[in-house]
């Protein structure tokens, strides 16, 4: 028997976490029920579920509710069943009290998907059976009944919040910037939920350039950064490559990913799996091969010598910035950048900048898209992203670059980023292509 065998466990929220929960804690014995706010849920399950507002007699009576990422620990129901003393965690949580292997854990605003895609494939080339999941979208738990020697998971700070005792073998907190404040209220909850991550961490990876990704506890074992440096992976902007402590590693020319921004993902990839024991020769063929990752700054059409940039995982203001400066070197012609959805109770200002000196035009659209369109004199509203494209269309001009990044999540809109990204390239190959275009 295990410590969840007949304990009176629901499960908050019936998303793919929380499925992934009542499978594994029915495996394991517990007496499981579930409740999610959405009143409707096409979900057929052989518990108890509970859909609509939140019963909080129940919640309050049960020993223990496994609560899912994206409903708020601050929901009334919620706080009341902790005040009363019942256990609240999540799913990572409930993963680590029943894993034993190795964990590479890796959070922060943006990167974290290709941070930790780059870090699980560098592990596979050094012949290790590694297994990717969490917030990429592969639930945790999923991972605990398959073989393997590592575990490469990427976490959110909503993860985190619901997390005590992961213990990662090695952590890193990739970087700060402003996101998700309609959950957590102020930019100091968002850091401190991100670095829960380094809590019993055996290894730590900071970013050298950010100081937010350091807690004040812990003495990072390897930093990276842009910023040179003679110690831990750093960046020499003249020669364009990566330097491991203070020698070359990695010339950028060598590697298909492009942007400062990837390189720093790259290094940040190297530090983690370093310190996991994996060889630098597999560390350092997977930099060069790994060619990113779909809706992540990626070049989806060349026609009419026109390049069409889908970046539809920008979901904050940080992300777009990266891609705008990221591309601030390749670009021959105008810019034009498509932007725009809910803005999460972002601040936008820090785009100003980008957009009066790198944007030739902004497309704007969604639900904070006027918020965005007046940061640019001259900036154009659109209703939907197919008019955005073939306003885009019409507007560029020979070598030109046209870019979805919204800075925005997709969900006033769309069912989620990627649905975004796809129906962009959907209405990029919609366009008539003219004579001449390839
Ligand atoms: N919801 C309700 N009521 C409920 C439960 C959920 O309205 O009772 C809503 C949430 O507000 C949200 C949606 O339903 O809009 C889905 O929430 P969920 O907790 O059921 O999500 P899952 O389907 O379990 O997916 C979650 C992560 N989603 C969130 O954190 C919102 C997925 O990350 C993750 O891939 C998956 O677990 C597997 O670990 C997505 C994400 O957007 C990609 N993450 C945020 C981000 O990356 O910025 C943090
Ligand atoms: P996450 O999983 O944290 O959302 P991704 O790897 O999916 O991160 O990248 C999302 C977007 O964030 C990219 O499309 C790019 O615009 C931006 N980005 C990627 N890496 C970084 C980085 N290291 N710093 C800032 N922005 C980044």
């Amino acid at each position: 028997s295990t410590p969840l065998a007949n304990k009176n466990i629901i499960v908050v929220g019936l998303g793919l976490t929380g499925l992934s929960c009542v499978t594994f804690l029915l495996a394991k014995g517990a007496n499981v029920s579930a409740m999610d706010t959405r009143a409707e849920l096409s979900v057929t399950l052989d518990i108890p579920v509970f859909l609509g507002e939140l019963d909080s007699k129940r919640l309050s009576a049960a020993d223990m509710l496994v609560v899912s990422p994206g409903l708020s620990l601050q929901t009334p129901a919620i706080q009341t069943a902790i005040d009363a003393g019942v256990q609240v965690i999540g799913d990572i949580e409930l993963f680590a009290m029943f894993n034993s292997k190795p964990v590479l854990a890796v959070t922060g605003s943006n990167g974290k998907s290709t941070v930790a895609t780059l870090a699980y494939e560098m592990c596979l080339a050094a012949g290790k059976k590694a297994l990717l999941g969490g917030n990429i979208g592969i639930p945790a738990l999923e991972l605990l009944d398959k073989e393997s020697d590592i575990i490469v998971l990427e976490l959110s700070s909503f993860q985190l919040d619901t997390t005590h005792t992961l213990r990662p073998h090695v952590a890193c907190m990739l970087n700060l910037s402003d996101d998700h404040l309609d959950r957590h209220g102020d930019m100091l909850s968002y850091q401190r939920a991100k670095l829960r991550v380094f809590r019993d961490a055996r290894f730590s990876v900071c970013n050298r350039d950010d100081a937010s990704t350091w807690p004040m506890t812990i003495n990072p074992d390897v930093m990276f950064g842009l910023s040179s440096s003679e110690r831990g992976l750093s960046w020499d902007k003249q020669s364009a490559s990566i330097l491991l402590n203070g020698k070359e590693f990695l010339n950028s020319q060598e590697c298909i990913l492009v942007g400062e921004h990837n390189m720093l993902n790259i290094q940040a990839a190297t530090a983690m799996t370093m310190l996991a024991g994996i060889p630098l020769d597999a560390i350092k063929g997977t930099a060069k091969t790994f060619a990113g990752l779909p809706h992540r700054c990626q070049t989806v059409s060349l026609a009419n010598n026109v390049r069409w940039i889908n970046d539809s995982k920008a979901t904050n203001v940080g992300a777009t910035i990266a891609a705008i400066d990221g591309l601030a070197s390749s670009c021959k012609g105008k810019l034009i950048l498509i932007a725009g959805g809910d803005g999460k109770g972002a601040d936008f200002s820090p785009l100003t900048d980008r957009f009066t000196q790198q944007v030739s035009e902004l497309i704007t659209l969604g639900k904070d898209g006027p918020k965005l369109a007046a940061l640019k004199v001259g900036s154009h509203q659109v209703l939907t992203l197919n008019d955005a494209v073939k306003l885009a269309a019409k507007l560029a001009d020979k070598n030109a670059t046209v870019m979805l990044s919204p800075a925005c999540a997709s969900l006033d809109m769309f069912k989620n980023y990627q649905q975004r990204g796809d129906m962009f390239v959907a209405a990029v190959n919609g366009l008539p292509l003219t004579k001449g275009g390839q």
